[in-house]
């Protein structure tokens, strides 16, 4: 018996890489395959699991999965009540945001580490393409910085272009297993081309859009890092949306306006037209960013917000 993370998952067939740097193709043995029921997928990329491989080294069977430390999902269609487990084991979840080229709406960032925080997972922002800022958007981009960064979330300036600050991202994804997020056309395929360039993978994602529009689900895979470490793409993944959350608790995963929220009149504020709010009042103040604040009540409103 051998021990591996799986890379790579296509329907029922997994690739799994051993501590000895095999990659083994596997199938699931039979009885794993019944256990889950919640789930479309038993198996993700990112578990550890135990398999038994074949005579021939190359193909193998999982015999069982090791305890997850998370794992995040989305759901498996609009109509299925089923989930599909996206990734498992994740150490950070980093989001590409680019100011132009396309602009990364600030409610996309906000809920993407809504997630992140629902999930207790730590989130990163890497701000690419510096290279095509004018001194707008670099005001831009320094004002959203101070933002996030005074909240907690670290930010990283980035330019695959020109190549300045790639070592600060090689440096933050060493040794761990990161989850890369952000629109379509931020660069997500060019870095992880240029941190392992024995990748090559295709950059634009013509072939998302395509698997998109025809409904075909994609599966994301994992990267592994030269100078170690991790990185998972997920192609045709549009954000994770916002899911399973009760309406008055959307606040919480706002670190900055759960902690004032404490100062609110009402146990149950949502901040929102109640008398001595106390939120309402850092934003008035500016204590609180009125580009989050309106994140928040975007989220709140949102219909499409999956509420449990
Ligand atoms: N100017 C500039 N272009 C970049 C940079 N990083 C990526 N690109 C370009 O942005 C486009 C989209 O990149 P891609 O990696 O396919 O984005 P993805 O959709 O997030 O995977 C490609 O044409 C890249 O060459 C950068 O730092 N500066
Ligand atoms: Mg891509
Ligand atoms: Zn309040």
């Amino acid at each position: 018996m051998e021990t591996g993370i799986v890379i790579k998952s296509v329907g029922s067939r997994y690739k799994v890489l051993t501590g000895n740097d095999n990659i083994i193709d596997c199938v699931l043995r039979g009885r794993l395959r019944e256990k889950e029921v919640q789930t479309t997928n038993p198996v993700a990329v990112g578990d550890n699991v135990t398999i038994d491989p074949g005579d021939d080294n190359n193909t193998g069977i999982i015999t069982g999965i090791l305890k997850r430390k998370n794992y995040i999902l989305r759901k498996a269609s609009n109509l299925s009540k089923q989930s599909q487990i996206i990734a498992a084991n994740i150490d950070q979840l980093l989001l590409i945001a680019t100011i132009i080229l396309p602009a990364t709406p600030v409610e996309f960032i906000d809920r993407f580490l809504v997630t992140a925080e629902a999930y207790r997972i730590p989130a990163r922002i890497i701000f690419n393409k510096t290279d095509l800022y004018e001194e707008a958007e670099l005001e831009r981009m320094e004002y959203l910085i101070s933002v996030y960064s005074q909240i907690g979330y670290i930010c990283l300036r980035l330019s695959i272009e020109e190549g300045t600050g790639l070592e600060e991202v090689a440096l933050m994804m060493k040794d761990r297993v990161s989850l890369i997020s952000g629109n379509s056309g931020v660069g997500k395929t060019t870095l992880l081309n240029i941190l392992n360039p024995r990748l090559n993978l295709k950059t634009a994602e013509i072939s998302d859009y395509h698997k998109q529009g025809k409904h075909i689900t994609t599966f994301p895979e994992m990267h592994s890092l030269p100078f170690g470490g991790f990185a998972i793409d997920t192609p045709g993944l549009r954000g994770f949306g916002v899911v399973d959350m009760e309406r008055n608790e959307i606040y919480h995963f706002f670190p900055e306006i759960f902690k004032v929220s404490k100062d609110c009149r009402f146990y149950n504020c949502l901040h929102l037209d109640e008398p001595e709010c106390a939120v309402r009042q850092a934003v008035e103040q500016g204590a609180i960013d009125p580009l989050r604040y309106r994140s928040y009540l975007s989220i709140l409103n949102d219909e499409n917000t999956k509420y449990r």
